[in-house]
């Protein structure tokens, strides 16, 4: 019930009588769905959790302490369901979420509930979800372990003459077969020249001896995702591979050397491009971000950083080097940040790997 005290707090602080969420991360951390068609109205000593049939059975059994509410047995959509709530509690000051509810989902809650004051709200409960809580850091290294495993087990499996769409298959087969629900995001497994694309796309490209690999991946687990990137080569490094390689390793070491509880979010930033200052041309700033139930969440890393890092706030440092036309290397885990310094929820190797 902690997360929702601090949401009924923060209710009462700013004199809302309740909150209603729609975004997913939002409303799966509030009240631990793990589906869809979820939608939350959070009052100052009561909850509900709003769905359709679809989902009424499994949000009974999750969503504990809250009631449930089928919008199809109330009306025609989830707003008929949102002025019941607000009529039967005696609801006048209604928080939203502005970045996430939509216009027309806005206008017609308006629209319907003339006498309800609709305020705007930012990132209430993204804010609450930037320190995890020790449910959520089991998850989160339960997700990187499992990140670990898969990327030993593809290691085997990569030949030159297969496509990049055939190792990022397998990869994600490998991913769930170790007990992750799915993939966090989209696999990004490149070779090539192609590395050079920091959010590059497999396709049918074959990858060839000599190639770089990278690979970019997460495993979904319990509703949040890990985040970790790996470079190898395939057959020999070239002696340009190795010195960017290690460029990017020691820069990757770096930033990691700089976050511990109390930096700002634009601290490595600083320290990291005092290494790759050869490069700094082919230096992405983006150099890391909070993970959990969204891929990309506060804090950021980068220049424009203006976060405090705070105790186990789960985080990636993946700084790279990209570089038209030839190729690029970047290098990410998942941390967690202590006290003094931070531990690595991603383990695997970071020496040059090649197969
Ligand atoms: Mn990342």
């Amino acid at each position: 019930m902690e997360r929702l005290n601090r949401t009924q707090k923060i209710l009462k602080d700013n004199k809302w009588d309740a909150l209603f969420l729609v975004k997913r991360a939002n409303v799966n951390y509030i009240s631990r769905f793990s589906d869809e068609s979820a939608y939350a109205l959070i009052g100052t000593d009561n909850q509900f959790f709003i769905t359709d049939g679809r989902f009424f059975e499994l949000a009974q059994e999750e969503c504990k302490g809250f009631q449930i509410v089928n919008w199809q047995k109330i009306g025609t959509s989830i707003v008929d369901a949102v002025k019941e709530i607000c009529k039967s509690n005696g609801i006048k000051k209604l928080g939203f979420e502005r970045a996430t509810t939509s216009y027309d989902l806005y206008d017609k809650l308006q629209n319907s509930m003339p006498d309800v004051e609709l305020i705007p709200t930012n990132n209430v409960i993204e804010d609450l979800r930037y320190v995890k809580d020790e449910e959520e850091i089991e998850i989160l290294k339960e997700a990187s372990r499992i990140t670990d495993k898969s990327f030993e087990d593809i290691l085997n499996f990569i030949k030159p003459g297969m496509t990049e769409n055939e190792v990022a298959a397998k990869l994600e087969y490998i991913i769930k077969s170790n007990g992750a629900s799915g993939v966090g995001f989209e696999t990004i497994l490149i070779s090539g020249k192609k590395t050079s694309l920091p959010h590059g796309k497999p396709n049918d490209k074959v990858i060839e001896k000599g190639d770089f690999v990278t690979l970019d991946f997460g495993a979904l687990y319990k509703g949040y995702t890990s985040d970790m990137t790996r470079t190898i080569v395939v057959g020999t490094a070239n002696e340009k591979q190795i010195e960017i390689y290690n460029i990017v390793k020691k820069a990757q070491q770096v930033g990691l050397d700089t976050i511990k509880a109390g930096v700002t979010s634009k601290a490595p930033d600083d320290k990291i491009r005092e290494i790759v200052k050869d490069y700094v041309e082919y230096y992405y700033p983006g150099i890391g971000h909070g993970v959990g139930r969204e891929l990309h969440e506060q804090p950021f890393l980068g220049k424009n950083g203006d976060r405090i890092i705070e105790k186990n706030c789960i985080i990636t440092v993946e700084p790279g080097i990209y570089i038209p036309n030839w190729g690029g290397v970047r290098i990410e885990d998942t941390i967690i940040v202590t006290e003094t310094g931070n531990e690595r929820l991603t383990k695997s190797s970071k020496d040059l790997i090649c197969v």
